[in-house]
């Protein structure tokens, strides 16, 4: 937990509504493989990090009005529990989005006043949208002693991404922002919601975060749009493999015979799900067996088939894996999270980082005309109250 800014919320929260708030803290994540695999009910491994999202929650004098402050934009925004939908202002909806969702489901809440802020970067590509919510659902839960249990809140902020961010996410970074656990991955099935906590063993070896401080908008609809593409190539191979529901169930076999002679697009978008899944697995019993320089290699693998095929990298992303590829004290590097922006995720020898760090950075400013953001990524438990 990040102590000063748990107590930076407390204090905003004291200075705006004037009592003591309960505090809660939600992380954002960092994922080693199976990117766009998710959504596919494929398989995914990420792990929560120490940059982590704050909340402090407390009552409104009405019962009926929601009071909100952002710490991120020192800006305050105010409706009431009859009026909730989404707002152009941005930052609300992960907060409203989540309300909306309890009533749908029937929970009994009031109005409240809440501040909300945190140290996940925002469009970094750590999740810092999931972490609000998780944040958020989990106050509320607190608070209101609704009782909700891990898995329902999950679902809870996965689906207020979706009616108010308008980002047809998959279920990895609520699920892990909750779930997560002090130095284990967690190796995701997403289809049946079955998981295994996987330790982190890095053997002298560390996660470099590097932010191309590109900032990202996956609700810039091209993340939908592989979602929908994916859809298709499936709904494609279902015409002749009535059983399959998704690109879990699809073989390569089955996307040459019937997805690549309709729509090349379509056919490499698949290909690269379906290769990435296989990455996953063998890539994860590379973690478990301590074959770090295989792991490695798979995300280099990865990171090409996210920007050749799926076409979700930028030149930015690009330019840093590319950097490291030949560098000894780097095993492995690839874009990270949805795309088109955020930060690379290394695998460094841990003496060698500030080196890198020191040869990148002049080296990325000359090419790109941005500065790099490093951050070394400490692996934390997920949702708690502080
Ligand atoms: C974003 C989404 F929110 C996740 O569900 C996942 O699809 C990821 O992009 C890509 O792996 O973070």
């Amino acid at each position: 937990m990040n102590k000063a800014l748990a107590d930076s919320v407390r204090q905003k929260y004291v200075e705006q509504f004037g009592e003591e708030p309960l505090i809660v803290r939600s992380p954002g994540r960092v994922n080693i493989i199976g990117e766009h695999t998710d959504y596919n009910e494929g398989f995914v491994l990420p792990a929560a990090i120490d940059k982590a999202i704050y909340v402090g929650i407390g009552k409104s004098e009405d019962g009926k009005t929601i009071h909100l402050f952002s710490g991120e934009f020192n800006e305050a925004y105010q409706t009431t529990l009859d009026n909730i939908h989404p707002t152009e202002r941005g930052w609300p909806n992960y907060v409203l989005g989540v309300v909306d969702q309890l009533k749908k489901r029937g929970y009994s809440i009031k109005g409240f006043s809440m501040v909300v802020d945190g140290d996940v970067p925002i469009g970094a590509g750590l999740s810092s949208s999931a972490a609000v919510e998780c944040a958020v659902a989990f106050a509320l839960s607190q608070f209101f002693n609704l009782n909700i249990g891990k898995r329902d809140l999950d679902f809870i902020a996965q689906k207020a991404e979706h009616e108010f961010a308008g980002v047809l996410c998959g279920i990895m970074d609520q699920f892990d922002s909750v779930f997560g656990k002090k130095d284990h991955v967690i190796k995701l099935d997403c289809r049946s919601i079955e998981y295994e906590y996987v330790p982190l063993k890095l053997e002298g070896y560390k996660i470099l975060l590097l932010n191309t401080n590109v900032k990202h908008s996956l609700a810039s609809s091209e993340y939908n749009k592989r979602r929908q593409e994916c859809e298709q190539g499936v709904a494609w191979v279902k015409e002749h493999h009535p059983d399959v529901n998704s690109l879990r169930d699809v073989t390569k076999q089955m996307l040459d015979e019937h997805v690549k002679p309709k729509d090349d697009l379509v056919y490499r978008r698949c290909k690269y799900v379906v290769e990435e899944n296989e990455r996953l697995i063998t890539g994860c019993d590379d973690l478990k067996t301590g074959r770090l320089e295989a792991l490695g290699q798979k995300m280099f693998q990865t990171h090409d088939g996210l920007s050749k095929d799926y076409s979700v990298s930028c030149k930015e992303l690009d330019y840093l894996v590319d950097a490291v590829r030949s560098e000894e004290a780097v095993l492995g590097a690839r874009m990270m999270g949805g795309g088109f922006g955020g930060c690379t995720i290394n695998l460094v020898k841990e003496n060698a980082i500030d080196e890198l760090i020191q040869k990148l950075g002049p080296a990325y400013k000359q090419a790109m005309g941005k500065e790099i953001t490093a951050y070394v990524a400490q692996i934390e438990d997920g949702t708690s109250l502080c």
